[in-house]
């Protein structure tokens, strides 16, 4: 049986795309961008997760789909019934709402922008030798003005023509085509700075220089031999999958792919208490800090301009994910409306995690220690040059990490011989990456201990000093603020200044305070682009780095719905400047994780991952550690073995008990 949470099945989706066949009238065929399965009224669920849990009777949960689709220059979208076949509404979208890219159309854009006439004669300049061919990047167009079509520019480079992993990164050209995605009509050619200043040339004659290159093959490094070490579980897994249901070490949870996020975990239960009713990434931005025209315009919305699931990695075995593994697939639309499935896009699995706790009795020397197992939900997606690795990881402790890695290539600008710049770092000879921020914003929509929930920030502050209580000045308190309102909450490092979302009617009967789960995420610099600008206007959640919105059905995108070209953020922009309560509610937080950019050297020619994460940490939730039931670290269930040197037969996991 469909569950309401599974994700979009083949049938559905090509029923959707057959009904919006359907309707269409007139000689032109639609052109499809997204179709997915809309996520089920949070009303329903809960009654419906309600009777799961019961064994009462499930109620009937109607599975629908969203599509989005271009007739001519025409956006529209649409919401279809799939459980009774028919279409709810379809809506024409005004003028400069545009809607995100397609792999079928910029894969049509990047062999367009080597072969149109106009390019080509532009290639002809630079009297190319036989050993190199030309390459290029599609890149979203972003927005500098008012523009109603859906623009690309394409960034161009150079490769070794011998081989097709050489590394283009390495050598940017100094033009670059803006073609009409929809049409793809040539629309004009720019010209890229290579000096330190805005200034731009005419295309001249290539003169050669090396490739920096990372491929195997090419990169020219020896390899330094390495052993295997080999994850195995002879006994199998410790979790179960029961359709998309996720059993594991007390945690009980739904995972569900989906085209726009990578995928969302609904209704995470530990040791049989509710945590969270839904876990996404809702949006990443990723600005650019080089002022000169184009690049003033780079920005991409990852989420809401290409999809996480849609540009998702087929994981293999034994490389990606180590032990035994899980795959889920993801499902996306091509323009001509059939489904495609992309295979393995998400994989779950167990992982050793280092130690959980140690204590050692010094008086016995009898330690107790537990090693940190976790289980890991993971997408990695490709978002042309970049790759973001979105892990979600639980352990035996009540946490959950939100920790993510980019890696990939840099995205790199050209660079005159000799030339430096205040906004990038050469990471190659005449090759440039500038500086850029990485700015995600994660929705949490809490269900702490039940759905009625307040987000509150705690300061750490001194006591009033040479009071009675406090005569020697050392003493420090919590101080509690509640948000009563949507909005937003400014950092406070140096209060350490820490967020948490508590169920105000459940009452810890140790601390004496309401349930709570803490969000620890330290404080970073948000977004730089100023106020004054569209990257700014456009990305109003990556401005600050908790935000409290009042839940409502279908608010799910930080950016809002529509980013590609957007003019402003539609989402946390809007839905933060409502005024009511969100005290005691069903209010749903929105934190940012932001990471500024500067590139290393050492980051090319592909970046070593740097990861950041948030984790959600059970604060007063338990009346005690939850991980006391883990079993004890031995050696006799762990089996690893002396360096072969050594003779010594003591083991350092010797125990008592
Ligand atoms: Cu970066």
């Amino acid at each position: 049986m469909v569950h309401p949470f599974d994700p979009i099945s083949d049938a559905e989706l090509q029923l959707t795309s057959q009904l919006i066949k359907d309707a269409t009238k007139g000689p032109e065929k639609p052109h499809f961008i997204q179709i997915d399965r809309l996520d089920p009224p949070k009303k329903d669920m809960i009654r419906y997760l309600e009777a799961e849990r019961t064994g009462k009777p499930l109620p009937h949960i109607s599975r629908m789909t969203y599509v989005y689709y271009y007739i001519g220059l025409d956006f529209y979208k649409a919401l279809v019934n799939v459980s009774y076949g028919h279409v709810i509404t379809n809506q024409k979208q005004p003028k400069g709402v545009i809607g995100p890219l397609i792999a079928e159309d910029i894969q049509e854009i990047e062999q367009l922008a080597t072969t149109h006439p106009i390019v080509k004669a532009e290639i002809e300049k630079l009297k190319l030798p036989s050993h190199v061919r030309v390459v290029c990047d599609p890149w979203m167009n972003g927005t500098d003005s008012k523009e109603d079509r859906m623009l690309i520019q394409c960034y161009m480079y150079l490769a070794n023509a011998a081989h097709p992993e050489s590394n283009h990164y390495s050598l940017p050209l100094k033009f670059s085509p803006v073609f009409e995605c929809l049409t793809k009509k040539f629309v004009r050619m720019d010209y890229l700075p290579g000096g330190a200043d805005e200034t731009v040339t005419e295309t001249q004659a290539w003169d050669e220089f090396p490739f920096v290159e990372y491929h195997p093959d090419l990169n020219g490094e020896t390899i330094l031999p390495l052993k295997p070490l080999i994850v195995q579980q002879p006994e199998g897994p410790s979790f179960n999958v029961d359709g998309h249901k996720i059993s594991w070490q007390g945690w009980e949870f739904f995972v569900i792919p989906t085209a726009r996020e990578g995928f969302a975990i609904y209704d995470i239960h530990f040791k049989g208490r509710s945590v969270v009713y839904r876990l996404s990434l809702s949006e990443m931005t990723v600005p650019y800090g080089d002022p000169r025209a184009p690049f003033h315009r780079k920005q991409a919305f990852d989420l809401g301009d290409c999809g996480f699931g849609a540009t998702g990695n087929s994981l293999a075995l034994g490389c990606d994910c180590l032990g035994v593994i899980k795959y889920m697939d993801c499902r996306r639309v091509n323009t001509s409306g059939d489904s495609v499935l992309i295979p393995n896009t998400v994989c779950l699995h167990e992982q050793d995690g280092g130690l959980l706790y140690k204590h050692t009795n010094y008086r016995t020397n009898v330690p107790v220690i537990a090693r940190r197992r976790e289980f890991v939900v993971q997408t990695i997606a490709t978002v042309a040059n970049y790759e973001y690795m979105l892990n979600i990881i639980f352990d035996q402790a009540g946490e959950i990490r939100i920790h993510v890695r980019a890696t990939g290539i840099l995205s790199t600008m050209p660079l005159d011989k000799d030339v430096t710049v205040p906004w990038g770092t050469n990471v190659g000879p005449r090759v440039m990456a500038a500086y850029h921020q990485h700015m995600l914003s994660f929705r949490i929509d809490p269900a702490v201990d039940g759905y009625e929930n307040t987000v509150v920030f705690d300061d750490v502050i001194r006591m009033e000093k040479n009071t009675k209580l406090n005569p020697y000045n050392v003493g420090f308190v919590t101080e509690r603020t509640v948000v009563e309102k949507p909005g937003y909450v400014e950092q406070s490092p140096f209060t350490n200044r820490s967020y948490k979302i508590i169920n105000e009617n459940k009452i810890n009967p140790i601390s004496k305070k309401p349930v709570a789960y803490k969000i620890m995420m330290p404080a970073r610099q948000m977004l730089l682009a100023d106020e004054d600008s569209y990257n700014n206007k456009r990305a109003q959640f990556a401005t600050q780095q908790v935000w409290v919105t009042k839940y409502r059905d279908n608010e799910l995108y930080a950016a809002g719905e529509f980013t590609n070209q957007s003019q402003t953020d539609t989402g946390l922009g809007v839905w933060a400047r409502r005024d009511e309560n969100v005290r005691n509610d069903d209010p749903v937080v929105w934190a940012t994780l932001g990471f500024t950019h500067i590139p290393r050297v050492e980051d090319f020619p592909v970046m070593p991952v740097e990861a950041h994460e948030i984790a959600l940490v059970p604060f007063g939730f338990f009346d005690k550690n939850p991980a006391l039931s883990v079993p004890q670290s031995t050696q006799s269930f762990n089996k690893s073995q002396y360096f072969p040197e050594s003779g010594a037969e003591s083991s350092c996991c010797k125990s008592n008990l």
